[in-house]
């Protein structure tokens, strides 16, 4: 294999946009998931195939396979608040008229909630429908409006990364969490696919340390990457 380039690291995002490069250069994974659907994604040797695995964005973070950092969201919001937030969310979601309901609405994660309508143990056919209603619909939208103006004054930041769910954690617990593990790279580049304004990869991507670069796909992933990191390599 060639030999890494120092001080340079490729950092992806997971949710469409990661192919798994070559590794001429150090790689790592940030997902807004927890590690067992990164996991399921990406396989279950995930945190040994990649140098860095930052799960639920680098609140779980791993590096050569070794748990080197875990956040608790508990421990931030106290129990009374994460009590008032989950109260809240199940009567809102109680309250909900959408056409079909599934269980697990709510995910206790180690450094965010991850919370559903439908419900995460839905069908993937489900799943589909959902997210179809949903951008009509915009029910997911309204429920992050009404959770910011209920708990303003937890300093929470909530954000939709998928297809049916958003995420609730700290203002800063975002993709940029992952970075202050990374303090020896000069040169990170972020490959996201989310990097509007609003979405879960926005904050790395438009953050002073990282080169950002949007991606549409796996395979434009590949182009990019193959452009960037191996051309030369390969000349
Ligand atoms: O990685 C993006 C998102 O993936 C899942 O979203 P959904 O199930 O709604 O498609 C969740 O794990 C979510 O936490 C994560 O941000």
């Amino acid at each position: 294999m060639a030999a890494r380039i120092p001080g340079l690291i490729a950092l992806f995002d997971v949710d469409g946009t990661l192919t798994a490069p070559r590794k001429v250069v150090t790689v790592g994974v940030v997902g807004g998931s927890d590690l067992v659907k990164i996991s399921e994604q990406l396989g279950n040797t995930v945190i040994n195939d990649y140098d860095y695995v930052f799960a639920e964005n680098g609140l779980v973070a791993y590096r050569d396979g070794n748990l080197i950092g875990k956040q608790s969201f508990k421990s931030f919001l106290g129990e009374d608040k994460l009590k008032e937030l989950i109260n809240f969310t199940l009567h809102y979601i109680a309250d909900l008229d959408i056409p079909i309901k599934r269980g697990t609405f709510i995910e206790f994660r180690s450094g965010m909630l991850n919370v559903s309508p439908i419900g995460r143990n839905c069908s993937q056919e489900e799943r589909d429908e959902f997210e179809k209603y949903d951008k009509v619909h915009e029910i997911r939208l309204k429920m992050v409006s009404a959770l910011r103006e209920k708990f303003e004054h937890c300093n929470l930041t909530i954000s939709i990364g998928g297809r049916i769910s958003f995420d609730v954690f700290p203002r800063g617990w975002d993709k940029t969490y992952c970075l202050r593990y990374l303090d020896e790279f000069q040169e990170i580049h972020f490959f996201g696919d989310k990097t509007y304004k609003g979405g879960n990869d926005f904050e790395i991507y438009e953050s002073e340390r990282t080169k950002g670069h949007t991606v549409t796909s796996p395979d434009d992933t590949i182009k990019l990457c193959t452009g960037l990191f191996l051309s030369e390599q390969d000349g």
